[in-house]
């Protein structure tokens, strides 16, 4: 069985104020003509289809569209979860009748139990996205219990239970969309937007996954960030901010023979209009030696990294003129290091100590001292839980 593990389209989103549904939509049709040259059986969609809980019109209409075309028009399987920027319950929606035209597309955890799909000798598990939180009231543990409090031990429940459906001499697929890490990731320096809790209380290790042939996981938006050769992001169709600029963007395709090893092999897709990051002084920049070797106008987005901060008026529209559409534009001056120092400073804090740890710090330092009580903790983790839920990859 051949599979097309993609993840975090993330339809509607947009590049500070620029619109990515153009170059979104060229993505899909060669993600369509990559499904075609490969003949594969079926579709994945690891999560975060959409940019946000509440899509705009125009990106419900254009998703509604790619998945008419895959499953309605072109005849694959899709199997699809949310993530953690999908809004649940709306997708919710109309699940029983896609399931009879093999569009499955899991939103709760419970869907991961009672709907595994069987196809042939492999048995594939859709678990969306859930929080500590999801966990506890699926399994009816009181909100004052100590168990579950971190995604780890709820997975370690949730992965131990999937495990007892699994059916004997299949091979067994999980798709899923959380921060996972292992051996291959550990010194990886994660580029998608979540930053603040890598190796904290949202990660899971990839050892839970051992028995599963292969894990397609969606959230993190680069294939480097994987953290084993079997438990793989596919990473998103298209880039979505400056520090993916660099990385090429792709899907995979996934052989699963009856017995041994799974194939996986990189496919890649080209931009329609790239994003190009450009740093020099402000001469070199306007030179027309240097813009004459870029992308057009129109062809690409810019995100420009300014080393010296030029005299003189209307920089940006000047930068504009020669580039077009600049999503971003910074100073990055030499002497001028005490912003740079502080928001080093902030990120170390930030990975050393939890959310929840600086929270405390602070009211700590404020209340001259004193302590949050386990109630003021609790209402601490779950405003928390809400801020990651809208803020991450
Ligand atoms: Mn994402």
């Amino acid at each position: 069985m051949k599979l097309l593990h993609t993840a975090d389209w993330h339809i509607g989103k947009q590049l500070n104020e620029f619109d990515l549904l153009d170059v979104q939509q060229d993505a899909f049709k060669q993600i369509e003509a990559i499904a075609a040259a490969e003949q594969v059986d079926g579709i994945i969609i690891a999560g975060d289809l959409y940019d946000r809980a509440i899509p705009s019109t125009a990106a419900v209409k254009a998703f509604d569209q790619m998945l008419q075309q895959l499953n309605i028009t072109d005849k694959y399987p899709i199997y699809a979860i949310s993530g953690n920027h999908d809004g649940a319950t709306r997708l919710n929606f109309a699940r029983e009748w896609m399931k009879q035209n093999d569009l499955h597309l899991n939103t709760k955890v419970e869907e991961a139990f009672t709907d595994n799909v069987v196809v042939g000798d492999v048995q594939i598990f859709m678990l969306p996205f859930f929080d500590p939180q999801d966990a506890r009231m699926y399994y009816q543990i009181s909100i004052d219990s100590n168990e579950m409090r971190t995604i780890e031990q709820a997975m370690t429940r949730v992965v131990a239970d999937l495990e007892q459906q699994f059916e004997p001499g299949k091979r067994h697929i999980l798709v899923t969309h959380f921060n996972v890490q292992g051996t291959d990731n550990e010194n990886y320096e994660l580029t998608s937007e979540t930053t603040s809790t890598v190796g904290g209380l949202n990660t899971v290790p990839a050892r839970l996954f051992k028995n599963f042939d292969y894990v397609a996981l969606g959230h993190l938006h680069l294939r480097q960030a994987s953290p084993t050769r079997t438990v793989r992001y596919s990473g998103s169709p298209v880039k979505f901010n400056t520090k993916e600029a660099k990385n090429e963007k792709g899907v995979y395709i996934i052989d699963i023979p009856t017995t041994g090893e799974i194939g996986i092999t990189w496919k890649t897709i080209t931009p329609s209009k790239d994003l190009i990051v450009l740093r020099g002084d402000f001469e070199k920049l306007i030179d027309r030696d240097f813009y004459s070797e870029q992308p057009k106008p129109g062809e690409a987005f810019y995100s420009i990294q300014l080393t010296s901060r030029p005299a003189g008026k209307n920089i940006r529209k000047q930068l504009e003129d020669i580039y077009g559409d600049i999503v971003e534009l910074e100073y990055h001056i030499q002497g001028d290091e005490t912003q740079a120092a502080t928001e080093q400073l902030a990120q170390r804090v930030a990975k050393t100590k939890s959310p929840e740890e600086i929270i405390g710090d602070f009211y700590n330092e404020m209340m001259d001292p004193a302590q949050l009580t386990e109630q003021q903790q609790k209402w601490v983790e779950a405003a928390l839980i809400d801020i990651r839920k809208d803020s991450e990859a």
